[in-house]
């Protein structure tokens, strides 16, 4: 298992499975478990030590308003985590972007935008991480990245070629 996800609460899970789609479409193991870094923080810290015994190498944390699941991960592992703020709080995910990324120095998360798109981006740097060891997944990404590309030249020639 490569990739370890977190989520504060089951009610993260529609922004967290653009990660997990994302994460699929690559080939890339994972698992994804319910944990809350002040609800449950024995069983996070269980289930960190878990992760790094099952050769996870990189941790995603999704989490909703006063967002401390991300920096809590970094404070239990040397693995890089990667944050995603979840929106929907009273102030639309500002408070989980802030949390998330404004990590004192010292204990690193790589924060993402708020919520899906966040999410998929939490997976795609996770697997830029593991690409650097991994040839097979290096030459996926870069393959996607021509897609990407191609995309958007097929809009603009769309959009020249109109009558
Ligand atoms: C955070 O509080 C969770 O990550 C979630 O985004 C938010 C609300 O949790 P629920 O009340 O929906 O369980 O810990």
């Amino acid at each position: 298992m490569k990739v370890m996800i977190f989520m504060g609460s089951e009610s993260d899970l529609p922004v967290v499975e653009g990660a997990l789609r994302t994460l699929e479409e690559f080939g890339v193991s994972h698992r994804l478990e319910v944990t809350s870094a002040h609800r449950t923080p024995e069983r996070t810290l269980r289930l960190i030590r878990e992760a790094e015994g099952e050769g996870c190498q990189v941790f995603i944390c999704a989490a909703g308003m006063a967002a401390h699941l991300a920096g809590v991960a970094a404070s239990h592992t040397a693995r890089p985590v990667i944050g995603i703020p979840v929106g929907g709080s009273a102030v639309n995910g500002l408070d989980a972007l802030l949390s998330t990324v404004q990590m004192p120095k010292g204990v690193p998360v790589a924060c993402m935008g708020i919520g899906k798109h966040g999410a998929v981006n939490a997976a795609l740097l996770a697997i830029q991480i593991l690409s650097l060891s991994d040839e097979g997944l290096a030459a996926k990404f870069l393959e996607f990245r021509r897609s990407q590309a191609a995309k958007v030249e097929r809009s603009a020639e769309k959009l020249n070629t109109r009558p």
